[in-house]
């Protein structure tokens, strides 16, 4: 064999190895943490004198990366992080493709049992997520809000725009009168661009400052969707709130074991609100998605503590990532070939010297393929706009 020969196909092996690489399901990589201000933050994770932002960014990513599951706290409306994956998270139609976890969980006792509704520690995100549209690696692309359950109700505010204002650590403090635990109304104050303000209230139970102390600036802006109120207090008196479940569509809103912490790429939507069809996504950002206080519990902030592909061993495409045609669900460790077409389609298998070794219409749907011919390795499949090479073993 002629050295150039060689080179072409032992540079073909590079590629294809790199495709079939282990994937790694969980979080690989923090982009960037900006929580609000609250009671957990500067503890969730911690900060250190002297921490910078690209610290707090580290931190968070020892958090939550893989499977090591400590939450962090995206304290009050609009903190937020964005993360991502080793690899496109793929979007196969009508499935949940990634989960976030939380620590959502529920009350011991639900006095709304009868409403149907999941009542507990709720503290619902909402969730992002971009395509890496210029393939720089980096989240500096489009992002599309997933719209959830509440995305269309009337009393959920689009385009809330959130300022929080550093506080004096040293003021003297102003205790709720009659509150045991809240002992300073007037800590960190805020306005809005619908006209409201208020303080993030400063309690007993936390002594560190909640303003973020790695921020520049005497101020900190959020903006995004801002969901109504989930809490009501069954006591009628403060002594018990339960924050309620919405239906789906938002982190740290049901418990990790709960299918519905589930997230379908396909409720992303555009700045307008019109529905995109994105067939993966690279990068996710979640932020707290109330701006509500809730007595001596404190104001409601969206935990997060990790999150998975649904789909890692799907073979997703190296050649036209944005083409949707078809997945390839699996390897063919068996003999049968699982893939999803959109449509009626022709589908061609190669060998790696470019013979034609399979010919066979897909039709719409989940087809099953024998494959008990094929020999182990390598193979490109190709429809007319999409090319992905495979492994057989
Ligand atoms: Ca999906
Ligand atoms: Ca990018
Ligand atoms: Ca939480």
């Amino acid at each position: 064999m002629e050295i150039k020969n060689l080179i072409v196909i032992l540079s073909c092996f590079a590629s294809s190895a790199s495709i079939m690489a282990q994937k790694n399901p969980y979080i690989e990589k923090v982009y960037d943490f900006a929580p609000a201000p609250g009671q957990f933050v500067n503890k969730l994770p911690e900060y250190e004198e002297g921490d910078t932002k690209t610290d707090m960014i580290r931190k968070a990513e020892e958090c939550i990366k893989n499977e090591n599951k400590v939450p962090i706290s995206l304290g009050a409306y609009g903190g937020y992080v964005i993360f991502g994956f080793d690899h496109p998270v793929a979007n196969v139609k009508g499935e949940y493709d990634f989960k976030i976890w939380g620590n959502a969980f529920a009350s011991a006792t639900n006095p709304n049992e009868e409403k149907t509704r999941f009542g507990g520690n709720c503290e619902p995100g909402i969730v992002m997520v971009s395509y890496d549209a210029n393939g720089n690696g980096l989240p500096d692309d489009e992002w599309y809000e997933l719209a959830g359950s509440e995305y269309n109700k009337p009393e959920t505010i689009k385009n809330y725009r959130l300022t929080y204002h550093k506080p004096d650590e040293n003021k003297v403090k102003e205790p709720m009168p009659g509150s045991p635990y809240i002992n300073d109304i007037t800590y960190i104050k805020w306005e809005s661009n619908q006209g409201d303000n208020g303080y993030v209230y400063r309690n007993t139970f936390h002594q560190q400052s909640y303003y973020p102390q790695w921020t520049e600036g005497e101020s900190l802006t959020f903006e995004g969707t801002k969901l109504a109120d989930n809490y009501v207090d069954e006591s009628g008196n403060g002594s018990y709130y339960v924050q309620y479940a919405y239906d789906w569509g938002y982190a740290d809103n049901f418990p990790n074991a709960d299918e519905r912490s589930g997230f379908n790429i396909e409720w992303a939507v555009d700045a307008s609100g019109n529905p995109v069809n994105l067939p993966s996504i690279h990068f996710v950002k979640v932020y707290t998605g109330v701006n509500q206080y809730c007595g001596w519990l404190g104001e409601t902030s969206t935990e997060i503590s990790g999150a998975e592909d649904l789909h890692v061993n799907i073979v997703t495409s190296i050649d036209n990532d944005s083409q949707q045609s078809f997945q390839l669900l699996k390897n063919p460790v068996t003999d049968n070939l699982a893939i999803i077409s959109d449509m009626q389609q022709t589908i061609n298998i190669y060998s790696l010297h470019g013979n034609k070794e399979m010919s066979f219409m897909l039709e719409s749907g989940t087809n099953n393929i024998s494959c008990s011919h094929l020999s182990q390795g390598i193979h490109i499949m190709k429809s007319q706009n999409k090319t992905i090479k495979f492994l057989k073993q």
